[in-house]
């Protein structure tokens, strides 16, 4: 059984609780309980998912709560608890995924697709933020390439590029510039082709056996675990194969601080932090301060340092 705040809490206190938080509404005192524990008290939307499991591993999985507590995603505020709390009402369905550009084959999913057209198998991959945090989670997806050799890309396509819903009514962090982190929405993402081709990059429907929680980028996000975080676009409606690299989200906003490659390097800092070492999410203590070295392309350079073997990545960082 996992530790849930539901199952930990004593069941006449958590229905206690809840009546508590009903009562009380929108009114000061309410505001002043923790965010995380009224959205945790409302009713899951994930469903159970069926996908062939992973056959081994010898990571230590994130507990779940850290996986879908503490999280990016800035349309919902920039706070690490907020998007569990502001996107807790976030409507992934109806949801059209729209795949054109340099392809022959243009192609629309609605969300039933998303979670039938390819087998789902389980990756569990080490994930880690510019921010010099990691966790290790166990997604559940297809592979990107799947879905591109299905649209049949041109010779032309060179990059991938990736966008995030934009729906301000939806998204407070689209609304108001301040909560969002004044990013210039929506969210853009890309990939090299040879990138996007890679076995490794995920497209993801859910994580620990359920479809995604609003917070982790419903109904469909993207993984691509030896780049930092934001790679890893959420709640994706568009992608686009083009022949110019485009313009993204973090290198739009700071291109000396995010680059467009964003391979996670050990050996190259951020300007205003170190890269060599990373805190481990979940590791344990009230602010998980237990640290490990960062591995190059976080441990994944055997999959993937070949597509690197000619750029000088303190360059193309
Ligand atoms: N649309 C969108 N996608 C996003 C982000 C975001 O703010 N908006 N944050 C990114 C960052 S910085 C990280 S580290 C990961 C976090 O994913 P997680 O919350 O599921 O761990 O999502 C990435 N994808
Ligand atoms: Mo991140």
């Amino acid at each position: 059984m996992k530790l849930t705040e539901h199952n930990v809490t004593p069941e006449h206190i958590f229905h206690k609780r809840r009546q508590l938080i009903a009562l009380l509404g929108s009114s000061s005192i309410a505001s002043l309980l923790p965010k995380t524990s009224i959205a945790n008290d409302k009713q899951d939307s994930r469903s159970a998912l069926s996908f062939s499991p992973q056959s081994e591993n010898t990571l230590s999985l994130t507990p779940e709560n850290k996986v879908i507590g503490y999280n990016n995603f800035y349309e919902f505020g920039v706070e690490k608890g907020s998007p569990a709390y502001y996107a807790r009402d976030f409507k992934s369905t109806p949801w059209q995924l729209e795949i054109n550009g340099e392809v022959e084959k243009p192609l629309i999913l609605d969300h039933q697709d998303l979670l039938t057209k390819f087998p789902l198998e389980e990756r569990i991959y080490r994930f880690r933020c510019v921010e010099a945090w990691s966790m290790v989670i166990p997604w559940i997806g297809f592979p990107l390439a799947s879905l591109l050799k299905s649209v049949s890309p041109t010779s032309k396509a060179k990059y991938v590029v990736f966008e995030t819903l934009y729906d301000p009514e939806q998204m407070p962090g689209q609304k108001n510039p301040f909560f969002g982190g004044n990013i210039d929405y929506p969210y853009i993402e890309g990939l090299t082709m040879q990138e996007a081709m890679n076995p490794l990059t995920l497209m993801s429907v859910g994580l620990y056996g359920k479809t995604l929680a609003p917070q982790s980028g419903a109904p469909i996000r993207l993984v691509v675990p030896w780049k930092y975080g934001f790679k890893s676009i959420k709640s994706i409606v568009k992608i686009t194969l083009t022949e110019k690299r485009p313009l993204t989200t973090w290198v739009k906003l700071a291109p000396h601080e995010y680059g467009f490659y964003a391979n996670v390097n050990p050996n190259v800092d951020h300007p205003r932090w170190s890269q060599a070492s990373e805190r481990v999410i979940g590791s344990g203590g009230l602010f998980d301060i237990t640290r490990q070295p960062t591995l190059m392309f976080n441990g994944y350079a055997e999959q993937v340092a070949h597509l690197y073997t000619d750029l000088d990545l303190r360059i193309n960082y």
